[in-house]
């Protein structure tokens, strides 16, 4: 079977998760091509060798630029901080790799626009990490969005909260705070987490038209976990958007890390005309859904049948979960990195995957919806997108 050699770049939470994928994505999908870890690059050595050894790769290399460059390397991960993506696409691209990037694929659209532009020169399959899609029943609410279950949709909501920044002990900066930087980060949580759900909903729903935003800080400075000092915040530590979509829908987007009793709670609603589905991260193996009316015949359901079902996502019906175990045994979070990894390596070898993959050029479009929200909180105004 051909090989292709991979080369990760960042050894954090998902350089972890994406090294997991590359190394179980075999065990559970006929594949064209085996995934070998070639390489891992990080600065800090002794973090480094200890990632090399957990995850299995021949070799280490401290210099991203040599390991992009390396011969013997086919893909290139970009699992770094924010603000390396950019240079790394775009050396990866000149260098006529394949290239995974982690979401937000850039700083701002400028970057991003940039980026798209050097994979489509260079021609490599590329794509972005927007793993929710993955999940299962994520996929099902698309499916049945698809099939047109739900009908004219009338309104989406998604709230995507945490609430690990809440205390002003919480420092910037440093291996793993660095989502509070601005400067490494580009912003806050538009970024890092509205980016997930934006990309959901313009996968289910269609297009987002404009936006209208406000954005919050609510701890104004904290120590700098490298330099000790104390540093003024200025990315997006809450922000709230309302949407219009272009099929006519309004939508409402929430985020904020200061969710007190939130770790990961990710959810998104669609109501439409024939029904409506809910989706919630803490019970990420079920879909509910709502069937008001059957969407061939148009006929509504009996009265006293109507109400929401709740769907275990396990059956081999299920998108992906025939790759999987017996219906009603559950997958988790890792699962979604697997999947996406399996629908890559499938697509780049020219085969059918079970969904296509968001390529660095649809994740402009995200970067673009996430722009024009920040641009929007920064001057109190509706945004055309
Ligand atoms: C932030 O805490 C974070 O790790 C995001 O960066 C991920 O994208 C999200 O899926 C989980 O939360």
């Amino acid at each position: 079977m051909k090989t292709l050699n991979v080369c990760m770049l960042g050894t954090g939470f998902m350089g972890r998760a994406h090294s997991n994928a590359f190394n179980q994505v075999g065990h559970f999908f006929d594949l064209p091509c085996k995934p070998v870890l070639k390489v891992c690059c990080g600065r800090d050595k002794e973090k480094l060798e200890k990632f090399q050894k957990t995850w299995g790769y021949e070799e280490t290399e401290t210099d991203w630029r040599k390991a992009i460059e390396r011969d013997d390397v086919d893909l290139i991960d970009v699992a770094s901080p924010n603000f390396l993506h950019k240079e790394q696409v775009i050396a990866a691209a000149k260098a006529g790799k394949m290239i995974i990037c982690e979401k937000p694929l850039a700083m701002n659209y400028a970057e991003a626009v940039e980026m798209a532009e050097a994979v489509e020169k260079a021609g490599v399959a590329s794509m972005v990490s927007f793993c929710y899609r993955r999940n299962p029943s994520i996929s099902l609410f698309k499916q049945l969005v698809d099939e047109g279950r739900v009908g004219r949709a009338f309104h989406y909501r998604a709230v995507y909260n945490q609430d690990y920044t809440i205390s002003q002990k919480v420092p910037v900066g440093g291996a793993s705070l660095w989502r509070l930087d601005a400067n490494v980060a580009g912003s806050g949580v538009t970024g890092d987490l509205l980016a997930h759900s934006i990309d959901c909903a313009e996968w289910i729903n269609g297009p987002i038209k404009k936006v209208c935003a406000h954005t919050e800080i609510f701890v104004k400075e904290r120590v700098n976990a490298v330099t000790g000092e104390k540093t003024p915040i200025t990315i997006d530590d809450a922000c709230m958007f309302l949407a219009i979509f272009e099929n006519g829908s309004m939508g409402t987007f929430e985020s904020s890390r200061y969710a007190r009793g939130r770790k990961n709670f990710n959810t998104m609603e669609i109501n439409g005309e024939n029904g409506a589905c809910y989706f919630n991260l803490e019970e990420p193996e079920y879909l509910q859904f709502f069937r008001y009316a059957d969407p061939e015949t148009g006929r509504k359901v009996e009265d006293h049948l109507t109400g929401w079902q709740k769907i275990l996502v396990t059956n081999s019906e299920h998108p992906y979960m025939n790759r999987y175990w017996v219906p009603g045994t559950v997958i988790g979070y890792e699962h979604y990195f697997i999947n996406q990894t399996a629908d890559f390596l499938l697509q780049a070898c020219g085969e059918t995957p079970v969904a296509p993959v968001p390529t660095i050029r649809d994740a402009v479009r995200t970067q673009k919806v996430c722009d024009a929200v920040l641009q929007s909180a920064r001057e109190e105004r509706w945004i055309e997108i």
